[in-house]
């Protein structure tokens, strides 16, 4: 075991779509997840839940918030930029005013309390009419109009900003495009995905270029989320059909970054589909000139494979819960491991193995920038919210930090989903991820009004104690 180090980043983390609610005010543009629950896309409409356009009302209620997680005493504070906020359409020639207003506020908070704000650029909100023009598959608009957006957020914030994350899980948003809204149907890894993939490389290795010119001193880094891949069992199939679910899952998110080159593995499963993507020359070169200061990775659970079985039953299930890859691997159940009431498997030491590969891999630092446990808490009559559930998933990985240090590995900050209840990617308002409840629920928005849960007072006390009271 080693001690947790005094600046080490503890905090939560948010995403803007998920949070902020606003959808249409002070010059906002439709986001791909403001109208999915039934507008665009609407053959993914999901019944009986709410849509992004109020969530939290963070928005209108900031200030507030920040004072809770100043109160809960937080070091760090991980959120997402409303792409749309900011650029309305994407392909305006200056920035929404009104935008970066609300950003310099919500920065300035959090720094007036020493909350380090560690900013994602982009966490699944494009503009939708950036996606109706062919999304992250056509390179021609949307690795300029991300550009343009990161630029505008270095010049603006980088006096304020230290840590700045280029995507969200693009691992997901290419292998789930279907739960994240991406596209139409299906799951589907063909060309024009992995032509997304490679395009968002490309976008993320030229916002780290520019970074490197406008704000020398910050530091950036990917956002994936990563979850090992163990073997179903030691059969030598199975094994080699988890080491494939690594690259395709987990390794091809991070190594354009770090080595500067996507893996064999990777152009040959490519080569065997037949999937045409189109890399310039000038890419390698990109690649190889960057570099990333740390990897930032939300960790929910450990992934399962084994080898791939014809006409095989095992249901695709949502981004944690595992997915097949033809000839490749298929996902399958770990016995040894409980389940959330959500069906996402429960692995700490699975966060410790996955922090081992990370540093194994990559020698960087690691910060912790989504982990936590979604559901249903109740609001007793006397305002209270008894969630020792979330606060046993958030201990057992929290115990995991001081053997990760000791492992040698370098984490420097934990930041758990969620500060505050907001919206889940697909499951509606009703799976709460929080320390603090927002009083509504799918269809009636009731008073907004923030609880503390009793995590909130179990966190606070983990934070003051270093990491060391976890009673
Ligand atoms: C991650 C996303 C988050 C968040 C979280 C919980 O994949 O980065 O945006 O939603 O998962 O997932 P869900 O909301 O599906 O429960």
């Amino acid at each position: 075991m080693k001690k947790i180090p005094s600046n080490f980043l503890w905090g939560a983390s948010t995403s803007a779509y998920q949070v902020e609610g606003g959808w249409n005010i002070d010059g906002k543009g439709p986001s791909v997840q403001d109208v999915s629950n039934g507008g665009f896309l609407s053959d993914l409409k999901v019944g009986g839940i709410t849509d992004f356009k109020v969530c939290a009302d963070h928005y209108h209620h900031w200030k507030e918030d920040v004072a809770l997680m100043a109160e809960m005493g937080f070091k760090s504070y991980r959120f997402s930029i409303n792409w749309t906020r900011i650029y309305p359409t994407g392909f305006e020639d200056k920035p929404n005013s009104k935008g970066l207003e609300f950003y310099h506020n919500l920065i300035d908070e959090l720094l007036k309390h020493e909350i380090e704000p560690l900013v994602t650029i982009h966490h699944f909100d494009a503009p939708i009419v950036l996606e109706e023009k062919g999304g992250w598959a056509n390179r021609e608009v949307m690795v300029p109009a991300y550009l343009k957006f990161a630029k505008t957020l270095f010049l603006e914030f980088k006096d304020k900003i230290n840590y700045w994350q280029t995507i969200n899980e693009l691992n997901m948003v290419i292998l789930f495009s279907h739960v994240l809204r991406k596209q139409k149907k299906g799951h589907d890894t063909g060309t024009e995905s992995y032509q997304s993939f490679h395009n968002a490389n490309v976008a993320q290795a030229l916002a780290i270029k520019e970074l490197r010119k406008i704000s020398p001193s910050a530091k950036i880094g990917p956002a994936p989320n990563i979850s090992l891949v163990y073997p179903k069992t030691c059969a030598p199939s199975d094994v080699l059909a988890a080491d494939n679910a690594n690259v395709l899952r987990n390794w091809s998110y991070i190594d354009p970054f770090v080595k500067g080159y996507y893996s064999e593995i990777l152009i040959e499963y490519w080569k065997a589909n037949n999937y045409q993507v189109v890399i310039l020359p000038e890419d390698e070169e990109l690649f190889k000139s960057v570099s990333i200061d740390f990897i930032a990775f939300n960790y929910y659970n450990s992934t399962t494979a084994q080898a791939p079985i014809k006409d095989s039953e095992y249901k695709v299930g949502d981004q944690e819960m595992g997915f097949n890859i033809e000839n490749m691997f298929q996902s399958a159940d770990n016995k040894y491991l409980e389940k959330t009431p959500y069906g996402w498997q429960i692995d700490p030491i699975g966060f410790r193995l996955t922090s081992r590969a990370l540093h194994d891999r990559y020698n960087l630092p690691i910060i912790i920038t989504e982990n936590g446990l979604g559901a249903k808490d109740v609001l007793t009559s006397d305002g209270k919210i008894h969630d020792d559930y979330r606060i046993a998933y958030l201990r057992d990985h929290i115990a995991q930090i001081p053997l990760i240090l000791a492992d040698g590995v370098k984490l420097i900050g934990y930041n758990p989903w969620s500060a505050i209840d907001l919206v889940s990617t697909h499951q509606g308002i009703s799976k709460r991820y929080g320390f603090i409840y927002v009083n509504r629920d799918e269809d009636d928005l009731k008073d907004l009004k923030r609880y503390r849960k009793d995590s909130f007072y179990w966190y606070k006390k983990v934070i003051a104690s270093g990491g060391e009271d976890l009673k």
